[in-house]
């Protein structure tokens, strides 16, 4: 079996993501091929890198992980939708890309569906990381941003060209040296690395079953 695990360079002014330092640790389980990447976090440029790695290794499974700075859980995607959109919901703020771009309530695809469902086993996946006395529950969005881009593009590229190809999503808090210096620390939640590896192995172990 094969799985694709992709995690995200830094982002908004970040000079670490939690996604990535996850992704290099993580080892494959028995009768596992993982393959790993590190995504930009480009909206254009990440649909082109996940087209050439699908055609590559065909994986049977893609997990992609980012960062939810500001949760308290490891959160498991429900629901990818056909929305890039950089704007924050009072409208006051612009988050671009790492490349500058900003889109506004842009389709993904389109001839894409609204949504796409998570394909994999996303309570199953819950209750193997609680399992490790680690916090998680599902999350009904995964905003608007690149993160979200990928999920949708994996599950859409599943859905067109892919159909053995299971697919889903997994925010991560911030790490604690991400939050210790700011002003605003005693309303953020952070996790330990070493949680957030131990949780996503367990998530690989349900995925190898
Ligand atoms: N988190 C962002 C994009 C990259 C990342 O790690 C997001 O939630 O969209």
């Amino acid at each position: 079996m094969k799985i694709l695990v992709t995690g995200f360079e830094p982002f908004n002014g970040g000079t670490v993501n939690p996604s990535e330092q996850i992704v290099y640790r993580l080892a494959a389980p028995e009768g596992v091929t993982l393959i790993k990447e590190i995504l930009p976090v480009e909206f254009g440029k990440t649909t082109v890198r996940l087209k050439e790695l699908f055609r590559e290794h065909q994986p049977d499974i893609v997990l992609s992980i980012g960062q939810a700075g500001g949760r308290a859980e490891i959160s498991v995607e429900r629901v990818a939708i056909n929305i890039d959109n950089v704007k924050s919901s009072n409208g006051s703020k612009l988050l671009p890309d790492n490349a500058g771009a900003v889109p506004v309530d842009e389709p993904i695809e389109a001839e894409g569906a609204a949504a796409y469902f998570a394909t994999l086993p996303i309570w199953q996946i819950v209750e193997a990381i609680q399992g490790k006395g680690i916090p998680a529950g599902i999350s009904n969005s995964a905003g608007t941003y690149v993160c979200n881009h990928v999920m949708y593009e994996n599950l859409y590229q599943a859905a067109v060209e892919y159909p053995q190809m299971k697919a889903g999503f997994i925010h991560v808090p911030f790490l604690p040296e991400q939050i210790a210096h700011r002003e605003d620390k005693e309303r953020l939640a952070a996790m330990p690395l070493e949680d957030m590896v131990t949780a996503l192995q367990a998530v690989l172990e349900v995925l190898a079953k």
